[in-house]
């Protein structure tokens, strides 16, 4: 019998290239047949067969509390009741913004805007604006959204799909961009010797997602905040992904190294299209309307997001929120890691709070060298198999996982007993 999602797969690509509206979802570099999502609760979703997976992306972060949590549920039906986009600013938009700044150690004014893109496009704009310099700074295998100058050796779907520099960037805006090594303080210091007065910015993401998870070390970071600091450069957090993800603050609290600017998304907006990036208050009036960088956006702020992603702030505060998550996701990692030794399978994991990376390698990778080395093959036929047993990864051997508040001991138990299993077919 053919499955819905087969049927759904075949319609979906004579609409819609590659029959997806985001690529690494296609299941180009795993293989097989997209699931077509029809409901999701807690730590599940269901597919269009009727299937329950426990969920291990959350769609790619943002599920922190867990899907459809009532109290998020509540509070978008309560602001779309009450109107869906104004194009008018909302105490609620003041709301969120406060926020922000009283979480983010760094941020003193930020502007909302509605994908993660927009938000490190922007704030590359801002840094380029401020400084008045062009050429940026970022590092091999980080993603930073779409935008043009981002796409050079970039991580996601580009790494997924083995082609990290995409068409159709002119190559007069990539000159602008210096790729550096990941985790590579000394190549930081030479190119900052040689170039240090044309750098805007140095962007990064603080905790990798987008290579699978590599997290940067502390003298990294240290040194590019030094070195940023030195030549009057911009250091920008995007914290897209690890933002109210690896700790309350961020990154940034759990390393201690505040950024000029930060790129935030996913969690800021509890699963809809809430982005920003905000930072040093001397920084932010380069923006209009109070100075010459020009920004905008008719959905910006938008009331309905807006209240998803306050009510998903307000709940990621209770005590003890991130003790749990991060507990739940060790748990995981440490269980995967004893199945794959059980089966004698070279395999290592690793977390960083409701973060987690799974590497078929017999040591944690710390470089985008190491993280190559890692065994496509192997992670595709796990990937398979936990998919068959009801588990779902990110289908990407270079996409990081997440857990939500809601994986339970027994949703973390019965991915372990998939995981015993699914070992033994790689
Ligand atoms: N770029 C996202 C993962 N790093 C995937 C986004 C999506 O497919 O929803």
């Amino acid at each position: 019998m053919t499955s819905q999602n087969e049927t759904l797969f075949a319609r979906a690509q004579l609409s819609t290239p590659g029959g997806v509206n985001s690529p690494v979802r296609a299941f180009r570099s795993v293989g097989g047949t997209p699931r077509f999502i029809t409901r999701a609760l807690g730590p599940h979703f269901w597919d269009a067969d009727g299937k329950r997976y426990i969920d291990y992306i959350g769609s790619w972060g943002p599920a922190i509390v867990g899907h459809a949590h009532p109290q998020v549920i509540a509070a978008v039906q309560e602001a779309a009741a009450r109107g869906l986009s104004f194009g008018a600013p909302t105490e609620a938009e003041i709301e969120m913004a406060e926020e922000i700044c009283k979480l983010v150690p760094s941020i003193e004014q930020v502007r909302l805007v509605s994908s993660g893109t927009e938000a490190a496009m922007s704030a590359l704009r801002l840094a380029r604006g401020a400084t008045g310099r062009d050429t940026i700074i970022k590092f091999e295998g980080c993603y930073h959204g779409h935008a043009d100058s981002l796409l050079v050796k970039a991580g996601s779907g580009l790494l997924t799909f083995g082609n990290p520099t995409s068409g159709g960037v002119p190559e007069d805006f990539a000159k602008h961009t210096l790729v550096l090594n990941y985790n590579n303080p000394q190549q930081l210091e030479e190119v900052f010797k040689a170039k240090g007065e044309q750098i805007a910015c140095v962007i990064v993401e603080p905790v990798a997602g987008n290579m699978n998870l590599l997290p940067a070390t502390k003298e990294f970071l240290q040194t590019m905040r030094r070195l940023c600091s030195r030549h009057g450069a911009l250091l920008i957090f995007d914290e897209v992904m690890c933002g109210f993800r690896v700790a309350l603050g961020g990154a940034q609290a759990l390393y201690g190294v505040k950024p000029d600017l930060t790129v935030l998304g996913k969690v800021i907006g509890g699963g809809l299209p809430v982005a920003a990036f905000g930072g040093r208050a001397d920084v932010m009036k380069h923006l209009a309307p109070l100075g010459g960088v020009y920004q905008a956006g008719t959905l910006s702020g938008n009331p309905v997001a807006v209240a998803a992603g306050l009510s998903t702030l307000k709940l990621v505060q209770a005590p003890g929120f991130y003790e749990a998550l991060g507990a739940q996701t060790a748990k995981l990692v440490k269980g995967l890691s004893a199945a794959a030794q059980a089966a004698g399978v070279a395999f290592c994991a690793d977390s960083v709070g409701g973060m987690f990376g799974l590497y078929f390698a017999p040591q944690i990778p710390k470089t985008y060298a190491e993280m190559m080395t890692c065994d496509k093959a192997q992670f595709n036929a796990f990937f398979h198999a936990m998919l068959e047993l009801g588990v779902y990864l990110a289908p990407s051997a270079f996409e990081a996982g997440f857990v939500s508040a809601q994986h339970d001991d027994s949703a973390i138990e019965e991915t372990l007993a998939a995981a015993r299993i699914a070992f033994k077919k790689v």
